[in-house]
C-alpha cells in the first residue's frame, strides 16, 4: 500500500506541460500534471483520444481506443527483451478509454498482468466529442445524450464500478484518487511504480464544461466529492487487500458535492435523498472493509 507523503515531498519538476487545449479549471490537466511528476523520466505515455491533449517532456505514442491495452502490452514486452525494464509503460487514458470503448483490451491485459501502469483522468463523460454520457458518468447527470427534459431525469443508469472490475481481475494494484487531494495521489503513483504487474489508478478529474460549474471550484468540488464518500480514496492490492485512505469522522451531505454542479440542478429531494442513501450504504461496506482489510471478492 503507499506511504503518505507531505506537500513537501511532492516533486518540483514538471514533466508534463499541457498546451491550449485544457478548459480553465480542467482537472484532467491537473490529474496528467501530478501524476508525470510523480512517474518522473522514465515513462512511455500513451494515449488514446481523449481531452486536453497532454503532451509530456517523456516519448508518448497514441493508438485507437481499442488498442490501448495491446499497444501498452506491445512496449512493455519489448522494453522487457531489449533489457530496458527501468522504463514504464504508462496509459494516460479517459473514462471512455478505460471504463467503455478501450475496456476490452484493458481487461485482457489486466487478465495477462501485463506489467503496465494505466491511469485514467475519469471526467465522467466523453468531453472531447461535447459531454456525451459513459458508463462513468453518475446517475440524473445530464449530458448531451441523455438531456433532462420532460421524459428524462438525466442518466438513468449508475455510474460503473471500475474500480472494483478491475480489482476482480485480482491485479496487484488497484487506487482512486482525486485532484483535490495530491499527496494522496503522488503517494500511489509512487507507489505504482515499485511493484510490477497491472496497476490501475482512477484519478476523479471533474470538468468545468461538462459538469458546468465555475473554474475555480475545480478543487472545490472534487474535495466535496470524496468528504461526501461519493468518491471514496482507497487501494485494491491482489483483488482482496483493501486500504481506504480517507476516513472522516462523518460524511459530508451529498448535496455540498452536488449543489454546484448545473448538471444536477434538476434534482428533486427525493432524488436526492436516493443518492444521499446509496452513497452511505456503499460507504458502509467500505468502512467494513477497511476494518477487516480485505474485500470479499
Ligand atoms: C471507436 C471510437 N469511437 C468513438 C470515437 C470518438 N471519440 C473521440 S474522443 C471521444 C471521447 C473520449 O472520452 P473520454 O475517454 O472520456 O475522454 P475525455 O475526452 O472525456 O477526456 C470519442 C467518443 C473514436 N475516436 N473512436
Amino acid at each position: 500500500m503507499s506511504e503518505r507523503i507531505t506537500r513537501a515531498q511532492i516533486p518540483m519538476e514538471e514533466m508534463g506541460i499541457t498546451p491550449g487545449s485544457a478548459c480553465q479549471g480542467c482537472g484532467a490537466a491537473l490529474a496528467a500534471r501530478l501524476a508525470f511528476k510523480a512517474l518522473g523520466p522514465n515513462v512511455i505515455r500513451h494515449g488514446v483520444p481523449c481531452c486536453p491533449d497532454t503532451v509530456t517532456k517523456t516519448p508518448q505514442i497514441g493508438t485507437v481506443f481499442e488498442g490501448g491495452g495491446a499497444l501498452l502490452t506491445g512496449t512493455s514486452r519489448g522494453l522487457k527483451a531489449i533489457g530496458r525494464e527501468d522504463v514504464l509503460a504508462v496509459g494516460f487514458f479517459g473514462d471512455g478509454g478505460t471504463y467503455d470503448i478501450g475496456f476490452q483490451g484493458l481487461s485482457a491485459a489486466a487478465e495477462r498482468n501485463e506489467n503496465i501502469l494505466v491511469i485514467t483522468k475519469d471526467n465522467e463523460a466523453y468531453m472531447n466529442t461535447g459531454n456525451q454520457r459513459s458508463g462513468a458518468t453518475p446517475k440524473y447527470a445530464t449530458t448531451s445524450t441523455n438531456p433532462v427534459g420532460p421524459k428524462s431525469r438525466g442518466k438513468e443508469q449508475p455510474k460503473k464500478n471500475i474500480p472494483f472490475i478491475f480489482a476482480a481481475h485480482y491485479v496487484p494494484y488497484v487506487a482512486t484518487a482525486s485532484v483535490a487531494f495530491p499527496e494522496d495521489l503522488i503517494a500511489k503513483v509512487n507507489y505504482a511504480k515499485t511493484i510490477t504487474g497491472f496497476r490501475i489508478i482512477i484519478i476523479q478529474s471533474p470538468c468545468p464544461v461538462g459538469w458546468r460549474f465555475e473554474p475555480e471550484k475545480t478543487i472545490e468540488i472534487a474535495r466535496a466529492g470524496v468528504q461526501a464518500g461519493i468518491w471514496p480514496l482507497f487501494e485494491i492490492q491482489n483483488g482482496h487487500d483493501f486500504k481506504l485512505n480517507y476516513k472522516p469522522k462523518e460524511l459530508k451531505p451529498v448535496t455540498e458535492y452536488l449543489k454546484p454542479q448545473a448538471r444536477f440542478r434538476h434534482m428533486t429531494e427525493a432524488e436526492i435523498a436516493e443518492v444521499q442513501e446509496d452513497t452511505t450504504s456503499k460507504w458502509q461496506s467500505l468502512i467494513q472493509s477497511d476494518e477487516m482489510g480485505k474485500v470479499l471478492i
